[in-house]
């Protein structure tokens, strides 16, 4: 496994601040940030090298006006694959999502401009989205003649409902505003989405990093068991992560009163 200073990143830049926060930028601006073949490759180094670098969290972020335009139409175009090696195609992304989601390192997707087709399956294998007024959400798959391969059917059927996934591929249909933060694409709309997925982030790792690590790998791997069997290992997972040395001192501070109580929001 390469370590965080030996990727060669050309697509993409990957910067980690002091208190342990990754920067993860889209960097093809161009191009939208539309996601070739290599890309996806540096996406791959990039989640298999950061959950044993000491980041904290990722701020996932886009160069340009636009988050991502989705797979690279002109790349793919231009090879004109075989089944079987778009195929593979699609299994690398899958390797690059599937890394991130459950890699246990909280991802926080700062998003802008167009979240469309494979940039919102992109954006979906994130912990938390933030949005902005420009933000917008579309799967044009069915207008290109081609049909989602990098998890959509998985996640965004599973932020959006299989219905509203149907209609949006079926039909093209936009999703922005008020009400795609109703339909879940997104869990926030704010002004500036950096600046709301940094302060995310730093909220993120006051908590300890093996609490962070069963939110952001055991939440989606339970989703994917039986009920009997993911109840069985929550159960396995929060007997390790609610023991765990690090949360002797939180449980102290709420006994002896200390520490701080939940309240609504004012
Ligand atoms: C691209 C791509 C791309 C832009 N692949 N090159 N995704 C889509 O169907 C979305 C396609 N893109 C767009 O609808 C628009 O480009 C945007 C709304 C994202 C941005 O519009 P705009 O007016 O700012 O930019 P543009 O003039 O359309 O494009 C600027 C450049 O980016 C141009 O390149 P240039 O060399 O001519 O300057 C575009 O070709 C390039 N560009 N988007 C390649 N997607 C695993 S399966 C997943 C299946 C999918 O993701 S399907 C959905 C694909």
């Amino acid at each position: 496994m390469k370590r965080l200073d030996d990727l060669d990143l050309t697509f993409t830049t990957l910067e980690v601040d002091a208190e342990g926060i990754a920067t993860l930028t889209l960097n093809r601006p161009d191009k939208r940030n539309a996601l070739n073949a290599a890309t996806v490759d540096e996406l791959i180094d990039i989640f298999t090298a950061v959950p044993r670098a000491g980041v904290r969290a990722v701020v996932l972020k886009a160069a340009g006006t636009h988050f991502c335009a989705g797979l690279d139409l002109v790349e793919h175009h231009q090879e004109d694959r075989r089944p079987e090696e778009f195929m593979h195609v699609c299994l690398r992304w899958h390797e690059a999502f599937n890394k991130m989601e459950y890699g246990g390192v909280p991802v926080i997707a700062a998003l802008k401009g167009a979240v469309v087709g494979g940039g919102l399956e992109l954006a979906s294998s994130a912990h938390i989205r933030v949005a902005d007024a420009t933000t917008y959400f579309a799967l044009p798959e069915g207008q290109r003649g081609l049909f989602t391969g990098g998890g959509a059917t998985i996640r965004v059927a599973d932020l959006v409902g299989k219905a509203r996934m149907i209609d949006m591929m079926l039909t093209g249909r936009v999703y922005q505003g008020e009400e795609a933060i109703a339909l879940g694409l997104a869990q926030y709309l704010v002004e500036d989405s950096e600046a709301k997925a940094y302060e995310l982030a730093r909220a993120a790792i006051s908590n300890p990093p093996l609490s962070n690590f069963a939110i952001c790998s055991a939440i989606s791997h339970l989703q994917n068991m039986s009920a009997m069997d993911a109840a069985y290992m929550e159960s396995v997972v929060a007997g390790i992560v609610n023991t765990q040395p690090a949360s002797r001192g939180r449980l102290a501070a709420f006994a002896d009163k200390s520490a701080a109580r939940v309240r609504p929001n004012e």
